[in-house]
């Protein structure tokens, strides 16, 4: 137990030294008939604080107007061809899936990268402007790019499950690593990870299970 209880410990201090590096992130998507989205992703004591507003997300153009348009964090950045289907699946590091519809209420059913699952659909208005809106999630993490974090992904509009538009997520003083180099760890900074951290970095990336974390120190 002592020793679980150190590890913990060490993996915590690992994961925060780590997202000191980066604190501020956006990304602004633009697709050929008129949409137009700004994200921004700021990094707070309470977590990830997500603000956006939007143009050309009208209720002619929506589908499914009731339901709006869903938007995620997807794993892999818009190649140089801007195609959204290139963007591979949502960011789910804890292979959470979607079998079952997230829940924000139980995040433990949630892909960490299911913005809108978590945090509600964005739903079209006459005139297709979107006001500016604003949330914290405390499962978004700037850390190593094998884990969970959101550096190198792309953030992605859908409506009624086709990708409209999409754009690479800009993290400040965050270089994306070549084609070439994919499995090595780009830095900035200097300070890599070592590959266990991977795993410590998923546990702090849900809220749940870092309850779980302090639950079991306080057991100790
Ligand atoms: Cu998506």
């Amino acid at each position: 137990m002592l020793f679980k209880s150190i590890a913990a410990l060490a993996a915590v201090g690992l994961v925060s030294a780590q997202t000191a590096n980066y604190t501020h992130g956006a990304a602004h998507l633009k697709n050929a008939v008129g949409v137009e989205a700004f994200f921004t992703f700021d990094l707070t004591a309470e977590g990830m604080k997500v603000d956006y507003n939007a143009t050309g997300l009208n209720t002619t153009y929506a589908i499914l107007p009731q339901v709006g348009f869903e938007y995620h964090i997807h794993v892999d950045a818009v190649p140089a061809s801007g195609d959204c289907m290139a963007t591979g699946l949502h960011l789910d590091p804890l292979n959470v899936g979607t079998a079952k519809p997230c829940d924000p209420k139980n995040l433990t059913t949630c892909q960490v990268g299911d913005l809108s699952g978590k945090h509600g659909n964005i739903l079209p208005t006459a005139d297709g402007v979107i006001a500016p809106n604003s949330y914290t999630d405390s499962a978004l993490v700037y850390a190593g790019p094998a884990s969970g974090s959101i550096l190198g992904r792309s953030v992605v509009i859908h409506n009624n499950g086709t990708r409209i538009a999409c754009a690479n997520l800009i993290v400040d003083g965050y270089v994306a690593p070549s084609a070439s180099a994919s499995g090595s760890s780009p830095s900035a900074t200097g300070s890599n990870p070592p590959k266990s951290t991977s795993g410590a970095v998923k546990l702090v990336g849900s809220v749940a299970l870092s309850g779980v974390i302090a639950v079991m120190m306080l057991a100790l």
